[in-house]
Formats: C-alpha cells, sequence, structure tokens
C-alpha cells in the first residue's frame, strides 16, 4: 500500500520544498550543563573517551566512549523525571510511545522581551496574544519559546547571579493554562532547563517540570535554531536514546518546515 502524503513529504524533502532543521546544540565537554544548589548532587559533562583510531588498539577502526549525565545539552525531558510524572507506567524514555515524538510546533517569540529581561516568564496572555494572530494551539501539540538564549556566550546562557541564576521561562499559570486548557504534549526552551532560572522560587516551584510531567507531558531544553521556524507549521521529531527508565536523554532534534 502506498500513501499519497508520504510520497508527496518525500518528493517535497527531495526538492526542498520541505526543509530540514536542526534544533540540536553541539555535544562536547564544553556543552553547558545545569548547576543545582551545593546542598544536591550534580549532574556531569559529556565526556568522549577514544578507544582506537586506526591505530594498536585498532588499526581499521575508530571509536570512543561517551558518557554524560542523561540532562547534558540538547536533551529531553520524561515525565518520569519529576516527581509528579514518577507513576506513569508510559512515563520513562524507553516506554513513551513512539507516535508521540513526531509533533507539529508552535514557536513563540519572546526573544524581544527576553533580551530585555532576563527574568522574563511567559503568561497565558502572551499566548492567547499569540493565538490570535496564527489560531488556537492544537492539543498534542508542542510549546517551543524562543529566547534566542542559545546565541549566548555559555556565562551569558547561563546567567548565575549570588541569587541563583536568571533566565527566561514559564509562569505557573502559563503551564496551568497550557496543560489544563490547551492539553499541549510539551514545552521547549533554548535555556539548560525548561524553567525560568529563579522558578526554585515560584509557588509550585519550577512549574515546567511540576505542571508538565505531572500531566504525563514531555521537555525538551537547550534547543538552538528557533529562529529558523515560523510560528506555525513546523513538524519536530524527538526521540530520546531508549534508556530503560530513563528519566530523560540527548537527542537529536530535527524540524520538517516549509
Ligand atoms: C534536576 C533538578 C532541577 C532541574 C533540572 C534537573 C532540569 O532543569 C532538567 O534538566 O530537567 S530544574
Ligand atoms: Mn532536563
Amino acid at each position: 500500500m502506498t500513501n499519497e502524503t508520504l510520497i508527496n513529504l518525500a518528493s517535497e524533502m527531495a526538492s526542498g520544498t520541505i526543509r530540514v532543521v536542526d534544533l540540536t546544540v553541539p555535544l562536547n565537554e564544553d556543552t553547558p550543563i545545569i548547576g543545582l544548589p551545593p546542598e544536591f548532587a550534580q549532574s556531569s559533562a559529556f565526556k568522549l573517551e577514544q578507544i582506537s583510531q586506526f591505530d594498536d588498539k585498532g588499526p581499521a577502526w575508530y571509536w570512543n566512549i561517551i558518557s554524560c549525565g542523561e540532562h547534558t545539552g540538547t536533551h529531553f525531558d520524561a515525565p518520569g523525571h519529576w516527581i509528579t510524572g514518577k507513576d506513569y507506567s508510559d512515563g520513562c524514555t524507553d516506554t513513551i510511545p513512539p507516535q508521540k515524538l513526531v509533533a507539529p510546533a508552535n514557536v513563540i517569540d519572546v526573544s524581544k522581551e527576553s533580551a530585555e529581561d532576563p527574568d522574563f516568564l511567559l503568561t497565558s496572555a502572551k499566548l492567547l496574544e499569540w493565538e490570535s494572530e496564527h489560531g488556537k494551539i492544537e492539543p498534542g501539540t508542542w510549546i517551543l519559546m524562543r529566547t534566542d538564549w542559545s546565541k549566548r556566550s555559555v556565562e551569558d546562557f547561563l546567567n548565575y547571579a549570588e541569587d541563583g541564576p536568571h533566565t527566561p521561562g514559564p509562569s505557573v499559570e502559563c503551564m496551568e493554562f497550557l496543560t489544563q486548557e490547551r492539553d499541549v504534549i510539551g514545552f521547549g526552551v533554548e535555556t539548560v532547563g525548561t524553567d525560568a532560572g529563579q522558578a526554585f522560587a515560584f509557588e509550585p516551584a519550577f512549574p515546567a517540570h511540576t505542571l508538565m510531567h505531572g500531566n504525563n507531558k514531555f521537555g525538551l531544553a537547550s534547543l538552538t535554531n528557533l529562529d529558523q521556524l515560523p510560528p506555525k507549521g513546523a513538524i519536530i521529531v524527538t526521540a530520546p536514546l531508549k534508556i530503560v527508565n530513563g528519566s530523560g536523554s540527548p537527542l537529536r532534534v530535527i524540524a520538517l518546515t516549509s
């Protein structure tokens, strides 16, 4: 059986009518990772350890051993990452149904607001404004928060101060709106984590994690190239590694767009 939609997809991808945009940052030992307050255990950065490279250890082959925390670089947050999502039987990297790993994306451009205020918070009012221009946010679609944060140096990307990190993210009521009123599949950002830098002090703390994962929804962090996507119409492929009982994983995020 052939399907006209898939045949058209293949030919439009071959001709370039449909573009493929890579939303992934490079993964190396310099890739920034989140630092938690010192009383908590820390993740570790990406590491590449050579096994052999056309030498005595392997004359015709090159390969490496990789290691890192699950939440390193461009990565997927599974519902099981958070205490509110820990009991979903389909909430870890190996149990998420694969049909949930390809979905449309709505891109909300708040790059100007974020440049003016590193603690900028996305609100439902801003989303309603976006909807008045681009149409209603459909169930099962992603919200991608464009801040242009991926264009920053590592220091300004993490943006630590004595009172913690200062990076943009979603407000509590924004996460309530997207989970309760819009039933999105997940929330993606350009920053190191899906929550704002100061979200440890929100009520509830870390609303993107608490509310998205509490509703069996996903997160994407450290995305890039969101400025190359239209506000609506792109489809993103977001397949984490099939780590058994994994809370998330680095992944390649690929967008298909006209
Ligand atoms: C662990 C604890 C707190 C946070 C995070 C991880 C992340 O942002 C993450 O990468 O999921 S806020
Ligand atoms: Mn994460």
